[in-house]
Order: structure tokens, then C-alpha cells, then sequence
């Protein structure tokens, strides 16, 4: 059996680990990781590809030197790189990177300050309390190590064990859809074809996929479609045939099942394959209450078929108004259902422009016109510009004077664009001690601004919370951008207290984005119910560092749905001076005002006098 792309990276990321621990170049290290990353979600099995004797397709961040390596490990199961690289590290210090939490720079500070080299030093360490004394680790992680060395060893990928069965990124299964559909819609006789479960109802993962294919009863399109499903190329291996019911297993790793219904069945079967499968109980014991029996045939009393070809019929048969996909977890829809209080959802149309997107001035790629271009042509109002600031050098982060060059470049571009605003921005890095990375002089030039963390990921739940609300506090701070700086399936969330957070956010007129990148999109949906509960405001935001990554709103919508965010909620469904006003209030807040409000008034009479637009800063 050809081994899973998933093999291919996690033998990246283990190469990456391990030339970070000998001290290689940071550049080659972060190449490896980046290939790592890309070949576990490439869609088509690199191996097999190989295995076919085709070249390997053309892989941005995969070059020559890193394809062949592709190449080796697709073919021997082994790459020589890694066993030179194991050979050199001396005793077992590789073994340390299986415990969560210690990457290459931690397992280094525990060989230089404790001469850690093994597991059994390490649990020494750990329960002589030596490890919570070392800089940036503390008794939390000690609490993890000595968790995670009671439990049986983990192994290492490439031990012979069966390709794990993991979670696919939504953006991958879209891909891995797309050709599928376009290949099934050739059938005659389909009416439909729709996907159902997790992925309709817009989860950030999904475990496999589930199709819907619609005929004319008795079925008589089943055995063609079948046929058709089957002979797909990318299908690996058939798991199960039937008349109505196949599961294939697909060489990019996924299964997918394709249900075939006749077509007056369509609500109720999609009803049901949607799930999810707490909603569904929930909804039939509905039904029983009042004598009906749900299946994904339709919904029956006795013998007798009252409902089933739309979904709106299957909820209108046990009371309910319809209720969206997103919404189905069982999760209090189906009472705010019966209350009539069922949110009403946002939509990509409600969308009126995009505030975060880098351009070539820092690690994006694409020019500031490209963006905005392609901003107008999805008729938005605003697009900002917000590439890095200085301290996130490996993104050539702009410092004042690079800065203040593309606010003039912005200026003389609003001249001539006629119904798209781009906005003087920037995502401005959130230094450790909580300030801001550009001096308010250069800040109060721009029209709005995004503030993350990009560094200091594993300060405590305290420390990092104070952090972001004393970055807060600066009259310039507009909007927390990826809040929690988590990619999923690859870095977990830092820890910060999410509703001191968002109280302090509230409490500066400051908002939250949400990063619509398929890999962050924190906030999660549970964020963002609690921000709607708050009152706190979501920015829906693509952090494009390419054209086409404006079309990633669509995921942070999806995402902002599952949160049950309305478009009153959301920041960027604002026209451009409605927005304004929003962001206007941020002056009328002002730290000091909660201390001294003498000074607070001081200040604000200055301000006045000035005729600036906003309060200056409280220390400048
Ligand atoms: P996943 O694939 O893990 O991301 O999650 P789902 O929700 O897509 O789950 P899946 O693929 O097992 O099933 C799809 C839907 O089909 C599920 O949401 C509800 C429905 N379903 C599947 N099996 C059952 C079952 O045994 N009983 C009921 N009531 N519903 C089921
Ligand atoms: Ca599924
Ligand atoms: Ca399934
Ligand atoms: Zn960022």
C-alpha cells in the first residue's frame, strides 16, 4: 500500500524538528516545515502518483530538492537525510520532541541548563520540580510531561501502524468534492447531488464525506450512478457496494458515501444524512410526541407518508420553521426554534469589504491595485492593507518609514479607484509587554488597524490575557486579529482568558476578527457565540496574502454561522462610514479615564483643541 501523504509530512516536520535542534539555518528549516505542511494536505497521494510512474505535479514551496525527497520517501519508505541527521543527534534527544509541548528550542534548554538527553531524564527533571524553574516553561508543562510519560509510549510515524484516520481540513474536502461532483453530474437520470453531514453543516473539519444523489423512484438511475461512482480515478479502494448505499475510500485518504434516494425522498434523506445525528434524535422524538415516525424516507403517521421531499416539510411536520445546517448540533436551535428566535444568519452577500490583507511589501503576493481590483470586483466598499510591521522581520515588516510610503502609494490610489476605499492600515505585532510595535505618530495616520500576537505564544493564561488588553488600552488598537493564533491540526491556541478578553474589548470599543484562513479561522464558533453574547463586534476578515485568498471570506462566513452571528453583529457588513462611526467611539474611551479622569479630560480637551481625530496616547 502506497504511503499516505499524512507519512510524507510528518517525516518533514520530523526533519525540521531535528535540524532546528543541530542549529541549521532557519530558512532551510522552515522550508521543511512548510513542505510538511503542504504535502499532508495535498489532495491526490503523492505515491501514487509515483507509483503510476507520472511526474509529480508542479507544488508551490516543494522544490526540486524537497520533490526528491518525495520521491524517496514514496518509494523506500525511508529518508537517508533523516537517519544521517538521527545518527548525528547525540543519545535520544529526538525521542524528547513526542512529548506535546517541547519543540526543538525547548528540548535544547533542557539539554543546556538540566543536561536532559532522554525520556528518563526528563521524568527525573520533571518530578524533582527542575523543569517549572527553567525561562518560558513552568509547572504547567511540567504537569503535561509527567501526564503524557505515564501514558503508553507514543510511537513515532513510520512505525508499520495503518495511516491514522484524521479530521481533513474543510478547505481540502472541497477540493477533493468539487472534481467528484462535476464527475457524478454526468449521470442521466440524477436529479440531484448534494453533499450532507459535517460538511454541510459547515464544520471546520470533517471526518468523511457523505452524497446525496437523487431519481425518479424505483430508482432507476441507482446502478448507473453506482457504476459511475466507482470507476472514479481517484477512488483507492471500494469499503462497501450496495444499490443505494457505496462507500469508497479515496487515494487522497478520505471515504466517501453516496446515498441514492428517489427524488420525492430529498428533505428527508437530507435531513437525515445532515445530521447531525443529537439534532436528528432531537427532531424524531419531536415527531413521536406527536405520533409521527421520521425516517430519511419522510415522515409517516402509521402507514400513511405525510412529508419528506423538502426539509422545510420535515420541520413543519413536528412544528419547527426550517432551521439552517450550521445550526444543527443540538446546541439550544431547537429551542430558540420553538421561540421564533432563531438567529438570522449572516451571508457572504452581507459582506462589504475585506480588513486584513498583505501585499508584496511584507509576505503577501500581491500588489496593493491587485487587491483592490479584485476588492471592486467583488463590489465591496473597503479593503485595508495591513501588512507587518518591523518586528516580524521574517515577513519584512514595514517600519514607520516604509510605512508611511505606502500611505502616500494608498492616497494617490483612492484618487484614482472611484467606488472601492483602501483603507491605511496595518496588522501591527503586539510586543511582549503589551505595546504596540509602531509609535502613535504613525498609528494615528491609518484608517483602522489589526493587532496580533506573533510571538511569545507560551506565556501564561495571565500574563498573555494582560498582555492583549494592556495592548488594548492604546487609543489606536482597533481590532484583535487571529485571537488565538492556533492552525488547526499543526499549533494549538495559546492560552488566554476569552471572556476577560472580549469584556476588555468591549469595555475600549475594540473588536475581533475573525480569520477566515482555513487553517486559523479562530475565532472558533464557540468564540463567537460568546462575543454575540458580549456584544462584542467580529470582523470576518481573509488575511489574503495572494488575490485569490479574498475568496476565503466565504469560510470565515461559514464559520461566523456556526457561531449564530447575524449581520447586526459583524463588523465589515458596516458600510465604509457607518464603520467609521464604530470605530470613532474608540476616542471617547481612554485607559486613564478609569483612574484619573482629570487627565481623561485633559486630554480629550487637547484633543479638541487639536483638532486631531483621535485621543493621543496616554504616554507619548
Ligand atoms: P463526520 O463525518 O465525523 O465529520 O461527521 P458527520 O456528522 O458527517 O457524521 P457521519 O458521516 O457519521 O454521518 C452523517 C450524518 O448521517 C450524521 O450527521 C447523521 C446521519 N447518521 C449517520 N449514521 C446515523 C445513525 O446511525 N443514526 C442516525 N440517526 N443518524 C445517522
Ligand atoms: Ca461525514
Ligand atoms: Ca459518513
Ligand atoms: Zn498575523
Amino acid at each position: 500500500m502506497p504511503v499516505p501523504n499524512s507519512y510524507i509530512g510528518q517525516i518533514f516536520s520530523q526533519l525540521a524538528d531535528l535540524l532546528e535542534i543541530e542549529g541549521a539555518n532557519q530558512f532551510r528549516v522552515r522550508a521543511y516545515r512548510n513542505a510538511a505542511q503542504i504535502v499532508s494536505q495535498w489532495p491526490r497521494s503523492l505515491a501514487e502518483i509515483i507509483a503510476r510512474g507520472d511526474e509529480l505535479p508542479k507544488i508551490a514551496g516543494l522544490g526540486k530538492d524537497l520533490s526528491g525527497k518525495v520521491t524517496e520517501i514514496a518509494t523506500t519508505g525511508n529518508c537517508s537525510l533523516l537517519q544521517e541527521i538521527e545518527k548525528r543527534i547525540p543519545g535520544q534527544l529526538s525521542t524528547l520532541l513526542k512529548i506535546p509541548g517541547l519543540g526543538p528550542k525547548r528540548v535544547l534548554l533542557l539539554r543546556d541548563c538540566l543536561r536532559i538527553e532522554n525520556l528518563r531524564d526528563l521524568k527525573r527533571a520533571a518530578q524533582e520540580g527542575k523543569i517549572r524553574e527553567l525561562p518560558g516553561l513552568g509547572p504547567k508543562i511540567e504537569r503535561v510531561i509527567l501526564r503524557e510519560l505515564r501514558k503508553p509510549q507514543v510511537e513515532l510515524p513510520g512505525s508499520g501502524e495503518a495511516p491514522e484516520k484524521r479530521r481533513m481540513p474543510r478547505q481540502t474536502a472541497e477540493q477533493i468534492i468539487h472534481p467528484l461532483l462535476h464527475w457524478l453530474e454526468n449521470v442521466l437520470d440524477v436529479k440531484r447531488l448534494i453533499v450532507a453531514g459535517s460538511y454541510r453543516r459547515g464544520q471546520e473539519t470533517v471526518g468523511d464525506l457523505d452524497l446525496l444523489a437523487t431519481c425518479d423512484s424505483p430508482l432507476s438511475a441507482a446502478d448507473s450512478i453506482m457504476e459511475r461512482f466507482i470507476q472514479y480515478e481517484e477512488v483507492a479502494s471500494v469499503l462497501a457496494r450496495g444499490r443505494t448505499k457505496t462507500s469508497v475510500w479515496l487515494r487522497s485518504g478520505i471515504q466517501v458515501d453516496l446515498r441514492v434516494i428517489p427524488e420525492e425522498s430529498y428533505g428527508a434523506a437530507l435531513h437525515y444524512f445532515t445530521g447531525s445525528k443529537s439534532h436528528n434524535i432531537a427532531v424524531r422524538a419531536l415527531g413521536v410526541k406527536k405520533g409521527l415516525k421520521i425516517n430519511e424516507y419522510g415522515v409517516y403517521r402509521g402507514s400513511r407518508r405525510i412529508a419528506g421531499s423538502t426539509e422545510e416539510q420535515v420541520y413543519r411536520a413536528v412544528g419547527l420553521p426550517y432551521i439552517e445546517p450550521e445550526l444543527r448540533e443540538q446546541k439550544g436551535e431547537i429551542e430558540a426554534a420553538f421561540e421564533d428566535h432563531l438567529p438570522s444568519l449572516v451571508t457572504l452577500q452581507d459582506i462589504r469589504g475585506d480588513l486584513h490583507a498583505h501585499t508584496l511589501a511584507t509576505d503577501g503576493r500581491a500588489t496593493i491595485e491587485e487587491l483592490a481590483e479584485a476588492a471592486l470586483r467583488k463590489g465591496y466598499q473597503y479593503l485595508s492593507i495591513t501588512d507587518h510591521t518591523r518586528h516580524l522581520t521574517v515577513a519584512k515588516g514595514l517600519d514607520p518609514g516604509r510605512l508611511l510610503e505606502q500611505i502616500r502609494k494608498i492616497d494617490q490610489i483612492n484618487e484614482k479607484l472611484g467606488d472601492l476605499r483602501v483603507l491605511k492600515s496595518s496588522e501591527v505585532d503586539i510586543l511582549e509587554n503589551g505595546s504596540l510595535d509602531l509609535p502613535d505618530e504613525i498609528l494615528r495616520e491609518l484608517d483602522i488597524t489589526v493587532c496580533s500576537v506573533h510571538y511569545k505564544f507560551n506565556l501564561s493564561r495571565e500574563k498573555q490575557t494582560e498582555r492583549i488588553i494592556r495592548a488594548m488600552d492604546n487609543p489606536y488598537f482597533n481590532i484583535l486579529a487571529h485571537a488565538t493564533g492556533r492552525l488547526i491540526g499543526r499549533r494549538p491556541p495559546y492560552e488566554i482568558d476569552m471572556e476577560r478578553l472580549m469584556l476588555a474589548a468591549r469595555e475600549r470599543h475594540c473588536f475581533f476578527e475573525l480569520n477566515s484562513q482555513p487553517d486559523r479561522l479562530d475565532l472558533n464558533e464557540h468564540h463567537c457565540r460568546l462575543a454575540k453574547e458580549l456584544g462584542v463586534k467580529v470582523a470576518i476578515s481573509t488575511d489574503a496574502h495572494h488575490v485569490s485568498e479574498l475568496e476565503f471570506m466565504r469560510y470565515g462566513v461559514t464559520q461566523a454561522r456556526r457561531g449564530w452571528l447575524e449581520p447586526e453583529n459583524i463588523l465589515n457588513t458596516r458600510s465604509w462610514p457607518e464603520l467609521q462611526r464604530l470605530l470613532f467611539s474608540k476616542r471617547s474611551y481612554s485607559p486613564l479615564s478609569r483612574d484619573h479622569p482629570q487627565n481623561s479630560r485633559d486630554s480629550l480637551r487637547k484633543h479638541m483643541q487639536s483638532g486631531r481625530h483621535r485621543v493621543p496616547n496616554s504616554d507619548s
